[in-house]
């Protein structure tokens, strides 16, 4: 049975909209801040909901048929899994069932250590070889050469961990208590750092909750193991939607309904023949409220991201000058984006995470772009020490940050602010000066 619900933005707390949900409203509402209104049908559907708990499939029966259906082409998997599940119990009987209670167990631990879900994915990901071909070969990968330089070990996770034949999925909230992300991007006198980033580094955080995790699983069912998060050529996204934690969006991040989207990921891979969970249905539907969102038109297709026009590649990834034609397009975002993702309605569901590590640090969340650019080197290396930020490095930092100089509105402050770095030593730094002093002299 399903009921008809829209769902609409008219207000933004803490970062996120806030959206009504009207029964069988038909007007769409127009959005805060210059975001276009969304409006989506949402399905409200008892037998998904149903779905969503539990969605292990069985392996007890017909196993040997399951595996050779799955890997097909690949016998040394199955060999292999069937000599591991021989090693965790005598009898398979038992073994399936030490290695249910331990797929029960992984959650709890799971939980424990602060993720939100932990779910567990096979490792055939050949549906996406052909996505991630097509992505590179548009180039849209730009200078990130990292990710076309694997072969096929990003999508083949036993080609990078031999013997891998589950991947342990998981996902843990980011969303800080943090000033008002949409009054940020208006006060075009602040900076706005995108919200994963205004505490630690979260490659640390969940790299060593994810050791611990996989420590404990080792500590009842011994296991060849590693755990990635963000690190190497691994399809996180793609197992994570494999595994269950929440399906793609059109912007391409995963969503939960439950929690939306603003949340890390992380994988541990295992040899352990676990039993895997089932995928989520999609729930975007008709909507296209991250396309229109997007300042760069960077999603330029549903699910077709062109990372040389994502804010967050521009202003992270980027090694040398920002294109100019992008300059302005940038706003006074220094550090990543997230406006795809505060404009889906999926977001209303966002948790602030418990997590303390991801509290805002050094007033990043407010802080205005004129103070942080006259920040020196000792302060940038000092205070962005354990964040992600300290990756890009104190020139990219003020290369970014001047160029939200140039988008803001000229004040002493600003204007003050720019004229001290006019002779940077940084040619990088000195030649976006310039370019945003020119924007001023302009108006
Ligand atoms: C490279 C990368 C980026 C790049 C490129 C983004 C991208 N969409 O590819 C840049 C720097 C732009 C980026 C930005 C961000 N990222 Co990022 N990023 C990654 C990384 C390292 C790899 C992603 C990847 O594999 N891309 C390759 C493309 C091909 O994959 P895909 O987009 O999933 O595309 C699939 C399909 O859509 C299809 N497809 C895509 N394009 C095309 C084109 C054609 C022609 C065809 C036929 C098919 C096709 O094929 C693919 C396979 O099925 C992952 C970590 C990891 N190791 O997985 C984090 C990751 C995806 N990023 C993450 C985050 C948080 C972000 C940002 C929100 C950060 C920010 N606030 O600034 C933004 C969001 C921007 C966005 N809308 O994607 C999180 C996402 C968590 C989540 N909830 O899903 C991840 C998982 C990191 C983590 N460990 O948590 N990121
Ligand atoms: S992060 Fe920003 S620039 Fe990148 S796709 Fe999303 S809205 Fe566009
Ligand atoms: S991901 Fe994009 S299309 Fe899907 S619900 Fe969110 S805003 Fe709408």
């Amino acid at each position: 049975m399903y009921s008809r619900i829209y769902i609409r933005f008219n207000k933004c707390v803490r970062g996120t909209f806030h959206i009504s949900v009207k029964s069988e409203c038909p007007q769409q509402a127009s959005g805060e801040g210059g975001f276009p209104g969304a409006e989506v049908p949402a399905k409200i559907n008892g037998h998904a909901r149903l779905q969503r708990g539990g969605e292990c499939r069985a392996q007890g029966h017909g196993r040997r048929f399951v595996l050779q259906r799955k890997f097909g082409c690949v016998p040394g998997i199955i060999q292999r899994m069937e000599n591991k599940l021989h090693s965790i119990g005598s009898g398979k009987e038992s073994a399936r069932d030490a290695l249910a209670a331990l797929r029960h167990e992984i959650s709890v631990w799971g939980s424990e250590l602060g993720f939100d879900a932990v779910r567990v994915a096979d490792v055939d990901l050949s549906s996406a070889e052909a996505g991630l071909q097509a992505w590179l070969q548009a180039g849209f990968h730009g200078e990130m050469d990292y990710m076309g330089k694997h072969g096929t070990k990003r999508t083949r996770p036993a080609e990078l961990v031999p013997n891998t034949c589950r991947v342990i999925s998981a996902r843990m909230s980011y969303l800080p208590d943090a000033a008002d992300a949409l009054e940020n991007l208006r006060d075009g006198s602040r900076a706005y750092v995108s919200r994963y980033a205004l505490g630690r580094d979260y490659h640390k955080v969940l790299r060593a909750r994810l050791q611990q995790l996989a420590s404990r699983i080792a500590a009842s069912s011994p296991h060849g193991y590693r755990v990635f998060v963000d690190s190497a050529p691994v399809m996180e996204v793609e197992l994570a939607g494999r595994a269950g934690l929440g399906w793609r969006g059109k912007h391409s991040l995963l969503i939960d309904r439950s929690v939306g989207s603003m949340f890390f990921l992380g994988e541990i891979y295992t040899d352990l023949p676990l039993a895997v969970d089932a995928p989520v249905q999609e729930h975007c539907g008709s909507c296209r409220a991250c396309l229109d969102a997007c300042p760069t038109g960077a999603i330029v297709a549903p699910y077709r991201v062109d990372a040389r026009l994502c804010i967050s590649y521009l202003t992270i990834e980027l090694r040398g000058a920002i294109p100019v034609p992008l300059r302005k397009m940038l706003g006074n975002r220094v550090y990543g984006c997230d406006d795809c993702q505060l404009v889906c309605p999926w977001n209303r569901f966002a948790r602030l995470s418990k997590e303390g590590d991801f509290a805002v640090r050094n007033g990043l969340d407010q802080a205005t772009l004129a103070e942080l650019f006259h920040w020196s080197e000792a302060d940038f290396n000092e205070r962005m020490a354990g964040s992600a930020i300290y990756r890009v490095g104190y020139e990219r930092w003020l290369r970014n940050l001047a160029v939200g100089l140039g988008n803001a509105q000229p004040s002493a402050s600003v204007l003050g602010a720019l004229g001290s770095r006019r002779e940077d030593r940084s040619e990088l730094v000195r030649d976006h000066v310039v370019w945003a002093l020119s924007e001023h002299m302009g108006r």
